[in-house]
């Protein structure tokens, strides 16, 4: 099939999981065509089966916004009809449904029809979609779409709770390509040049937006490292970074939190990390969590929105009320304080996040695909 895949290309979860899905389809022999207006960060591998077609939007000073809809919509149509492209999977329903919806309409002017399905993905409908600014376009939007799919079976509900849906919501969880971590043996783990050899490594990743919360990050770890020998790696980059850098210093630890900044290899930090903090009070899925997990590290997360069907409740970490902080500390505690439970729950977390092996969840989306090429 010739796919066309719309996604933000920067860190957040949604262009990852939008990019590892192209590449996925492209090595069972799809031909995938990324339209986003900059390269996306894990788009590493070009080829004649996996092409990357920018969205300009030239400046005009007559413009406050430069209209990045109706660019994205033109391009749509140019490389809808130049590669004969067959299905549009748009990623993040702001604005990429609504541009894919005209794409599409326009196509029809013309004669061509192409079906198009929108892949939710959390704050989309959460956060900033459900603001009455946007709510009547993101509802049209959704249910103008020929198939809808949500991350989880939480934002499934939450979508229906926040927009009259006449659309049928499809969950198709996120994936991890297994594989990967089989064949990797981390010769290059370094985790000496980060801590003392009898340091626990604590980890967090994220876009360091509010509803991370990672000021709780900071106090959970404050509370861990009262009782364990610990550092704290603070992976990511965003608005909230200066007031969690503020809190360590008022908590006098910031020798032991370490700000580390983005990074494109997060396996590589993963890898001597003891355990993973999400601490966020919204996460339709948690794919940071998912990720920390295939690298064996046991997750302490919020029990908010999607992460329960990611991180089992005493198996491959545990999950606490949003804003709990004694409580999270107390069950990181309990983890990280003997060396058998450990590596008890070390192994948990490797084996749950097998469930979401990529070769499991892409024949999903290709079924996906046929069946809408078939009624088409
Ligand atoms: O975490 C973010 O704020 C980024 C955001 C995105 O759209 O890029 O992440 C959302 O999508 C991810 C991929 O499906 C999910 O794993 C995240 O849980 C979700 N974030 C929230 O719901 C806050």
């Amino acid at each position: 099939m010739r796919i066309a895949i719309v996604c933000y290309p920067t860190f957040g979860g949604s262009g990852v999981v939008a990019t590892e899905l192209g590449l996925a389809l492209s090595r069972r022999g799809h031909e995938i065509h990324f339209i986003t207006y900059k390269q996306p960060v894990r788009l590493d591998q070009l080829s004649s089966n996996v092409k990357f077609h920018e969205v300009h939007v030239p400046k005009y000073p007559l413009f406050h916004y430069q209209p990045y809809e109706l660019a994205l919509s033109s391009k749509l149509v140019n490389m809808v009809k130049l590669h004969d492209i067959e299905v549009l999977h748009v990623h993040y329903a702001i604005p990429h449904a609504y541009a894919g919806y005209m794409a599409k309409k326009m196509l029809e002017e013309q004669g061509i029809t192409i079906p198009m399905v929108t892949t939710l993905h959390g704050t989309d409908i959460t956060l900033v979609g459900n603001h009455p600014f946007y709510k009547p376009a993101v509802t049209f939007s959704i249910n103008a779409s020929d198939m809808v799919t949500s991350v989880s079976e939480s934002l499934k509900q939450d979508t229906l709770d926040l927009f009259e849906i006449k659309k049928d919501i499809k969950v198709i969880p996120n994936f991890i390509d297994v594989s990967k971590y089989q064949q990797k043996a981390f010769t290059d783990c370094q985790r000496e040049m980060m801590a003392e050899g009898d340091e626990k490594i604590i980890t967090h990743i994220s876009n360091f937006r509010k509803v991370k919360r990672i000021q709780d990050t900071v106090k959970v770890f404050y509370e861990i490292q009262k009782k364990i020998k610990s550092r704290l790696m603070m992976v990511g980059e965003g608005p909230e970074k200066e007031k969690a850098e503020e809190l360590a210093e008022e908590l006098g630890i910031q020798d032991k939190v370490m700000f580390l900044g983005q990074s494109h290899e997060i396996d590589k930090i993963l890898c001597f990390s003891d355990l993973f903090l999400l601490t966020s009070k919204r996460e339709s899925f948690g794919l940071a969590a998912l990720e920390a997990m295939i690298n064996s590290v046991p997750v302490i997360s919020t029990n908010t929105g999607g992460l329960p069907e990611v991180n089992e409740q005493g198996v491959s970490g545990y999950l606490c009320d949003v804003g709990d902080v004694k409580g999270m500390a107390q069950k990181a505690i309990s983890i990280l304080s003997d060396n058998h439970t450990l590596q008890t729950f070390k192994q948990n977390a490797y084996k749950v996040a097998q469930k979401f092996d990529i070769n499991q969840i892409v024949p999903m989306y290709e079924e996906l695909y046929a069946e809408l090429l078939e009624k088409s």
